[in-house]
C-alpha cells in the first residue's frame, strides 16, 4: 500500500516536473496568478507544520527529526535544535500561540552548562542566531508578537552560550577552532583547521548580541576573525577554503562562492547594512569585485586556486546558489538574474539541485549526488522576486513546492534526497528546512499576495541571517538608520546625481534601462551613496547602494569579452582543469561524459586566466535550459 503510494506520488512528481517545464515554456499552462499564489501560499504553510509537528511529536527534545521512521535525534548540542531554529519562522506565520509556548519551554528547560563540543559555525548560526532573533520578536510591541511573560529569558541563554563559544577565539590570528567545548573549552587535540565560512560568519549574531549587551567583546572577537582571514588573502584579494588558526597557513587554496567560503561573502555586506560598519563595506567591496572577475564564468561560478586563479573545480555546488539573492542586496541584479537561470535549469532537470553538478560534463558530480532539502535556490528566488516581481519566479517557486511534495515529503515531515537521479529518500531532516527552506517559500508567495508580513510589511527593515533568522534594524542594533536602507530593490546608477537633475532628466523621457544595473558601468563613486534613489521599482524606499570602486586596467582586459546573452557558457575540461587526485579517478570511472547530451556551439570565444593558460569556452544549452528560457 505504501510502496503504491510511494510509486504514485512519483508518476505524478514526473509528469509535474515535465509539465513544469512547459508552464514555464509558456505553452501549456500560465503563469502564477493571485489566487494560486495564495494557494501555494497555504500550501507551504501546511508544509511547515507537516514538518514542525512532525518533530515535536516524535523528536522534541531532541535535535532533529528523522522524518521516515518518526524518531529524534541529536545531532548538535543536544538542545532541541530544530525547536530553537524554527522559533521564527512560527512568529512570521503568526503562530502566537506556539511562538509562546516555545519561547516560554526554551527559557525554562535549555542550559547550556553541558559537556558537549560543538561546531562554533553551526551553534552560532542556529542556535544564537534563533535564540536573538526569537528575542528581539518576543520583547517588542512593534512586532504584534509580544509575549507579556516575557523575561529576556533567551538573551540570558543566548549571552551564556556565546561566552561558552569565547575560548575558541584564543588564537594567534583571531580566527577561531572550529568546534569548542560547551563546558571546558577548547580540547587540546582539537583540529585547528578551519573554514573560510566557519570563521568569517559570526559577526551579525556576535554584533547584535553585543549591542542588546553593551559588552563589545562579542562583536570584537567576531570583527578579529574576518580581519584574520581578510588579512591572509591572496594578491589577487581571494580567500581559499581552509586556514589553519595558529599558523595562519591556508590548507586548502580553492577559492570559491560556496563551499566552505559562502557566507564569509555574505556577512560582510550584511554586517555593513545591519551595523553601518564601513569596515565590512569595503572589505565586501574589494571581496566581490575579485569574485566576479575570478570565479564568475557567466552565469556560473568555479573555483579556482587562490593564488594563481587556475580553475581546480568547474562544478556548480547548491550551496552557491545564495549568492544571486546576495546581488540583488549588493544592488547587481542582471548578473544576479542570469545565474539564477542557469542554477534552476540544474533544478528543473533534476527536480532539486544535487550537492555538486559538473560544468564540464553536464552531469550530476560524483559523490555528489544528494539534495539535502537546502534553501539556498529558494532564497535567492524570493530576492529576485522581491527585486523585479517577474513572475516566472514564482513560477519557479510552484516548482520548488512541487518537488518537495512529491519528492521529499515522508510520513513525519520532509526528507533528505540521496540522489536527485533516483529520489531516494534519506531519514533525516536538518533545523534549517523550517528556519530557512520553507520560510523564503512562504515569503515568496506572500509577497505575490499581500506582503503582510513582519519583514516586508513590519517595524523594521530586516536582515536574514545565514540561517534565516530575522535580524532587525532596530536603533539599539543599527546605525544604518543615518544611511539608505532599502533592502531587495537596486538605484540607477544616476541616483548619485542631484535629485533635482535625476528628475529633469526622467521628464525628459529618458529612461534608457542600460544605466539601471551599476556593476557593468565604469562607475567613478566607491563606497556608500547617501540619498534618493528615484529609479527604484518600489516606490517610497530608499535604497542602499552598492558601487565598485573603478576598474583597474587588468580587469578592463579581462573583462572585454563580449557581454554574453547565452544561457550558459560551460567551461570546457580540458588542460586547464587541475583535478584532485581522487576527483581524478572518480571522472575516469565515469568516462567523464555526460548522461544528458547539451546541445553545444563553440562560440568562438576564449579568454586568459591570471596564468595565461587558455580557457576554452563553450557556448551550451541543455535542452531543459532551452525550455526554461524560451
Ligand atoms: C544553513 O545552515 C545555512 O544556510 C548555511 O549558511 C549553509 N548551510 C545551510 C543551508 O544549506
Amino acid at each position: 500500500m505504501e510502496s503504491n503510494f510511494r510509486w504514485l506520488s512519483y508518476a505524478i512528481f514526473i509528469s509535474l516536473t515535465f509539465s513544469s517545464f512547459v508552464l514555464n515554456n509558456g505553452v501549456l499552462a500560465e503563469s502564477v496568478k493571485p489566487d494560486e499564489a495564495k494557494q501555494l501560499r497555504d500550501e507551504v504553510r501546511g508544509m511547515f507544520y507537516h514538518a514542525f509537528d512532525g518533530y515535536m511529536n516524535n523528536a522534541f527534545p531532541l535535535d532533529e527529526l528523522k522524518p521516515l521512521s518518526c524518531q529524534g535525534e541529536d545531532t548538535l548540542g543536544g538542545y532541541a535544535l530544530t525547536l530553537i531554529d524554527s522559533l521564527d519562522t512560527l512568529a512570521l506565520l503568526g503562530d502566537k500561540e506556539r511562538f509562546t509556548s516555545s519561547v516560554e519551554w526554551i527559557g525554562k528547560n535549555l542550559q547550556f552548562n553541558i559537556n558537549k563540543t560543538v561546531s562554533v559555525f553551526e551553534t552560532t548560526i542556529r542556535v544564537l542566531g534563533g535564540l536573538l532573533s526569537a528575542h528581539l520578536i518576543a520583547s517588542d510591541y512593534a512586532t504584534g508578537m509580544r509575549i507579556p511573560s516575557y523575561e529576556n529569558e533567551l538573551l540570558v541563554l543566548a549571552e551564556d552560550l556565546t561566552r561558552r563559544m569565547l575560548p575558541a577565539f584564543d588564537t594567534p590570528t583571531g580566527i577561531p577552532f572550529g568546534s569548542v567545548n560547551l563546558m571546558y573549552g577548547v580540547d587540546k587535540h582539537e583540529s585547528k583547521i578551519t573554514s573560510t565560512a566557519g570563521g568569517g560568519t559570526l559577526s551579525l549574531e556576535f554584533g547584535v548580541l553585543s549591542r542588546l549587551t553593551n559588552d563589545p567583546v562579542f562583536e570584537q572577537v567576531a570583527k578579529n576573525a574576518v580581519r584574520g582571514l581578510w588579512a591572509r588573502r591572496s594578491n589577487l584579494d581571494l580567500v581559499g577554503a581552509h586556514i589553519n588558526v595558529f599558523t595562519g597557513e591556508w590548507t586548502q587554496k580553492d577559492a570559491g562562492i560556496g563551499t566552505s567560503i559562502d557566507s564569509f561573502y555574505e556577512y560582510l555586506l550584511k554586517a555593513y547594512i545591519l551595523f553601518g560598519d564601513e569596515e565590512y563595506l569595503y572589505i565586501f567591496q574589494e571581496a566581490y569585485r575579485s569574485a566576479m572577475q575570478y570565479l564568475h564564468k557567466d552565469p556560473w561560478y568555479v573555483e579556482v586556486n587562490m593564488d594563481s586563479a587556475a580553475i581546480v573545480w568547474p562544478v556548480f555546488n547548491s550551496l552557491q546558489a545564495f549568492w544571486p539573492g546576495l546581488q540583488v542586496l549588493a544592488g547587481d541584479v542582471d548578473p544576479a538574474i542570469r545565474t539564477h537561470t542557469a542554477f534552476f535549469s540544474v533544478w528543473k532537470r533534476y527536480g532539486f539541485t544535487p550537492e555538486g553538478f559538473n560544468l564540464a560534463t553536464l552531469s550530476v558530480q560524483y559523490g555528489q549526488k544528494s539534495y539535502p532539502l537546502r534553501p539556498e535556490l529558494i532564497e535567492s528566488t524570493y530576492w529576485l522576486y522581491k527585486a523585479t516581481r517577474d513572475p516566472r519566479y514564482l513560477d519557479a517557486g510552484r516548482d520548488f513546492v512541487a518537488s518537495l511534495q512529491y519528492g521529499a515529503k515522508c510520513p513525519c515531515g520532509y526528507c533528505h534526497i540521496t540522489d536527485v537521479e533516483l529520489h531516494k529518500q534519506e531519514d533525516h531532516m536538518e533545523s534549517f528546512f523550517l528556519a530557512e527552506t520553507v520560510k523564503y517559500l512562504w515569503l515568496l508567495f506572500d509577497l505575490a499576495v499581500d506582503s503582510d508580513n513582519l519583514v516586508d510589511n513590519g517595524p523594521y527593515k530586516y536582515i536574514f541571517s545565514t540561517e534565516g533568522h530575522l535580524l532587525p534594524l532596530t536603533p539599539q542594533i543599527s546605525l544604518a538608520r543615518e544611511h539608505c536602507s532599502y533592502f531587495g530593490g537596486y538605484c540607477r546608477s544616476n541616483s548619485t546625481k542631484p535629485e533635482q537633475e535625476v528628475l529633469e532628466e526622467e521628464s525628459n523621457n529618458n529612461h534608457d534601462r542600460s544605466n539601471i544595473y551599476p556593476y557593468h558601468e565604469s562607475f567613478p563613486v566607491t563606497g556608500l551613496i547617501k540619498g534618493l534613489c528615484p529609479g527604484l521599482t518600489h516606490a517610497q524606499k530608499y535604497g542602499f547602494f552598492y558601487a565598485l570602486p573603478e576598474k583597474t586596467e587588468r580587469e578592463d582586459v579581462n573583462q572585454a569579452k563580449p557581454e554574453t546573452t547565452s544561457n550558459s557558457i560551460v567551461l570546457i575540461s580540458d588542460q586547464t582543469v587541475v583535478k584532485r587526485p581522487q576527483q581524478v579517478d572518480k571522472e575516469e570511472e565515469k568516462g567523464f561524459t555526460s548522461q544528458s547530451e547539451p546541445i553545444m556551439t563553440i562560440s568562438g570565444g576564449s579568454s586568459n586566466d591570471q596564468t595565461g593558460q587558455e580557457l576554452t569556452l563553450l557556448e551550451s544549452e541543455t535542452d531543459d535550459q532551452r525550455l526554461y528560457s524560451s
